[in-house]
């Protein structure tokens, strides 16, 4: 057996998302669209971690953890259109100011599937002013903590956000247009690059210089009939859409999709300082007679078992091999990789941790094949509200009692500890 030595300074944590562990984010339109009954249960007190957060810190430092992503909810921050919410900002500012005193480095995620439910009522991302209230917003943000925070997630999964709340109609607003849903791309796009812009800008003015990426869902996806030519055309045309366009635009400054006329957007030109990467596993495609684009052309795993031998508690996929593959070819931007989400829900807990164990392990190969990989965070810190899913799923390193909040580290967390700590991997 040999074993692997991160470079020091190789940060090593895990992440959240306001609305999924704060607790009581009532001006959120994930909120209202809970209180309508849209989803299997409300998100209520959730991990109640916006009053939590110091007990939570501490834990998250006695398992070595060197790095914390979170996102900042804006419905807090701007509750109704143009009035800031000060208590919110001294909060955030209190929350980036517990990681540092515990020595832990905050990764700031500005938009994890949340809006302000004033900014989805007036039609959300489908407006091409939402550009322009990101922008503010971003800016609010960056005064409070732009001297403490480097790293920045301007946008949580864009694609994945599309997904679901303009194209499944699983999450507020609910639409299922693929037109809007390319409007929504286009101006996510352009507040990325407006976010990117005014990070940067703060930086000659007291914060400090900043890395920002988007934190980007990036599956292997796989057909479902390899043998079958419409599966693997299908299967490429849903990589091109869902993995490529989004960054290579952030790259080139030009949106290209096959069948869709290219469109040149050049103010999100080299807008990427790193490369986040959110990874969960395969995904596997079958086109359909409908010829319509993606998503439509996905299948549901479950009726492909012999392709799938190992599942989670959801049913996804474990491939680890397929992380190596991923990172090895996104590594190709030459763009320093920060893994910002790779995770699992498992009944059994020493799955788990040979399901993180197992990633690791692929992030070290993939290191050793030339990738330039500065951090790991895990999915995630807490178990917490699984959006459409609620709390069924447990994704945590703990264990939380939603009855009584208390808080139990599993194994997997003790065991991550140790890899936190030595900075070492076994192979
Ligand atoms: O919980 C989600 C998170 O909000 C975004 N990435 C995937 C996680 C697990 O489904």
């Amino acid at each position: 057996m040999t074993a692997f030595q991160f470079p020091e300074g190789f940060l090593w944590g895990s992440a959240t998302s306001a609305h999924q562990v704060e607790g009581n984010n009532i001006h959120s339109d994930w909120w209202a669209w809970e209180q309508a009954g849209r989803v299997k249960e409300p998100s209520g007190v959730a991990c109640d971690h916006y009053r939590r957060f110091n007990e939570d810190f501490d834990l998250a430092a006695s398992l070595g953890h060197t790095l914390h992503r979170f996102s900042v909810e804006w419905s807090r921050l701007e509750p109704a259109e143009g009035r800031w919410d000060e208590d919110a900002v001294a909060h955030y500012v209190e929350v980036v100011r517990a990681l540092r005193q515990r020595r832990i480095e905050p990764l700031v995620t500005l938009h994890h599937f949340t809006s302000p439910q004033w900014f989805t009522a007036q039609g959300g991302w489908t407006r091409p002013d939402s550009v322009e209230r990101f922008a503010r917003y971003t800016q609010r943000v960056v005064e409070a903590l732009g001297e403490s925070v480097r790293y920045w997630v301007t946008i949580n999964e864009p694609m994945v956000y599309v997904r679901m709340h303009y194209v499944q109609g699983i999450g507020p607003p609910g639409v299922e247009d693929f037109a809007q849903a390319r409007r929504v791309i286009e101006h996510l796009i352009r507040a990325h690059a407006a976010a990117y812009r005014i990070l940067h800008a703060a930086a000659g003015a007291g914060a400090i210089e900043p890395q920002v990426s988007i934190a980007h869902h990036l599956p292997a996806f796989r057909p479902c009939r390899p043998w079958w030519p419409p599966d693997r055309w299908m299967t490429f045309v849903t990589d091109r859409i869902f993995n490529r366009a989004f960054l290579e635009t952030l790259i080139e400054g030009r949106w290209s999709v096959p069948g869709v006329a290219t469109q040149m957007i050049p103010e999100a030109r080299a807008t990427l300082d790193f490369l986040g990467v959110n990874f969960y596993g395969r995904q596997f495609i079958r086109s359909l007679p409908t010829h319509r684009p993606w998503p439509a052309g996905s299948c549901d795993l479950g009726h492909h078992p012999r392709q799938v031998r190992e599942r989670t508690a959801l049913g996804w996929d474990v491939h680890p091999d397929s992380f190596l593959e991923v990172l090895t070819r996104w590594s190709r931007l030459r763009l320093p990789i920060l893994v910002t989400e790779n995770g699992t829900w498992m009944e059994d807990d020493a799955r788990r941790w040979d399901f993180l164990l197992r990633h690791v392990q692929a992030v070290a190969r993939a290191m050793q094949a030339g990738a330039r990989i500065i951090g790991y965070c895990y999915w995630s810190l807490l178990d917490n509200f699984e959006w459409a899913d609620g709390f069924g799923p447990r994704f945590g390193l703990i264990d939380v009692d939603y009855a009584t909040q208390q808080r139990r580290v599993r194994q997997t967390g003790e065991r991550y500890a140790q890899l936190c700590r030595t900075n070492r991997v076994e192979l």
